[in-house]
């Protein structure tokens, strides 16, 4: 089907967003690829030849947590040593000037927060790099919400030697990290630290769900922009139709990959880099950034 008339036009985008006033953004890994953070899927997703997904699981964690911990602290030192870019800025500086503006990432690497984004005015629905928690939860309920210590331990100090991972020579073997080397929890002692991340199989965070349903429903959103994510996790993939009224939202995709399937009237799809993208389309709100 013939994409939407005006679908990749800015000036009708930016006559759209002047109408528009409860609008939802819903962001992915691409929005931190001008960054220099891998995504997760296609090209970079692979992290000393295993797959990023198979390791973002409880599963891989309870066979070898010292590697799914050394897949963490490399991306722990990755994400500190790179800046929000103008992406990040964009969307934070937008976040300033529209108190009903509510931004829900998929990325756990801390740049929305480090570009200044009103901490209200953001869920992390994947949680973050830099928080940690009791691999025993529930029985054992110990968090530290925010420790960005590189490396986090000893054992893990290796991993900032990963800089690139597409590079990596797979069969240098990684030398195995006992559980004893790693950090255990402080509070029960028996199980270990882990990323507060959300796995797959896991749930998010049950309180921070009824927040955004609420939020949808509180009223008619006008825009959703979603922004450099392939749009494949869930609940995250959902959210865009959840807040879907047929005629009066346009759904916005900004994404390196053009894809216009199931566009309906009113829907935009702007091809190319967010961090480029999006200053340039919330302009007429933000100025210059
Ligand atoms: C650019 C760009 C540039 C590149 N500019 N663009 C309904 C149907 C089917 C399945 C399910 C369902 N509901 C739940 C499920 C199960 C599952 C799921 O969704 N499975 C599907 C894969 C089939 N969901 C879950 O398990 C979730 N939990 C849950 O639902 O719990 C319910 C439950 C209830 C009761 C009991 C138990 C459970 C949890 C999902 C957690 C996802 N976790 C991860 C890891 C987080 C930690 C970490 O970072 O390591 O989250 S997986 C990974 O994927 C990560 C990401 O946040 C997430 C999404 O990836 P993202 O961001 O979209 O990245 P990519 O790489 O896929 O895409 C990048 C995009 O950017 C591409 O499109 C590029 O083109 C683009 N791009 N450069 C603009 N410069």
């Amino acid at each position: 089907m013939a994409p939407p008339k005006d679908y990749d036009s800015i000036p009708a985008f930016h006559d759209k967003l002047l109408r528009s006033k409860r609008i939802l953004a819903v962001c992915g890994a691409g929005l931190s690829a001008a960054s220099g953070l891998p995504t997760f899927r296609g090209a970079g997703g692979l992290w000393r030849n295993h797959d990023a997904i198979q390791l973002a699981t409880p599963e891989a964690f309870g066979d070898d947590p010292g590697l799914v911990w050394l897949f963490y602290a490399y991306r722990r030192h990755m994400a500190l040593q790179v800046q929000p870019n103008a992406g990040h800025h964009a969307l934070a500086a937008f976040a300033k000037r529209n108190p009903d503006f509510l931004c829900l990432s998929q990325n756990v690497d801390n740049l929305h927060l480090r570009a200044h984004h009103p901490a209200p005015q953001l869920r992390l629905l994947h949680g973050s790099l830099f928080s940690l928690k009791c691999s025993r939860q529930p029985q054992c309920t110990w968090t530290d919400p925010y420790n960005d210590a590189d490396p986090l331990c000893p054992s893990l100090a290796a991993a900032a030697d990963d800089n690139d991972p597409t590079l990596l020579d797979a069969s240098k073997p990684l030398a195995p990290i006992p559980t004893s080397a790693l950090p255990h929890c402080p509070e029960c002692q028996t199980g270990l630290q882990r990323p507060g991340v959300v796995w797959f199989g896991e749930p998010l965070d049950e309180a921070m769900l009824d927040d955004i349903e609420a939020w949808i429903a509180a009223d008619v959103v006008d825009m959703v922009i979603v922004v450099g994510t392939s749009s494949v996790v869930y609940p995250a993939a959902g959210f865009a139709e959840d807040a879907r009224t047929e005629g009066k939202t346009s759904v916005v995709t900004v994404n390196m990959e053009r894809s216009v399937a199931g566009m309906r009237e009113g829907d935009f799809m702007f091809t190319g880099d967010a961090a480029s993208l999006l200053p340039e389309l919330l302009k007429p709100i933000i100025g210059d950034l």
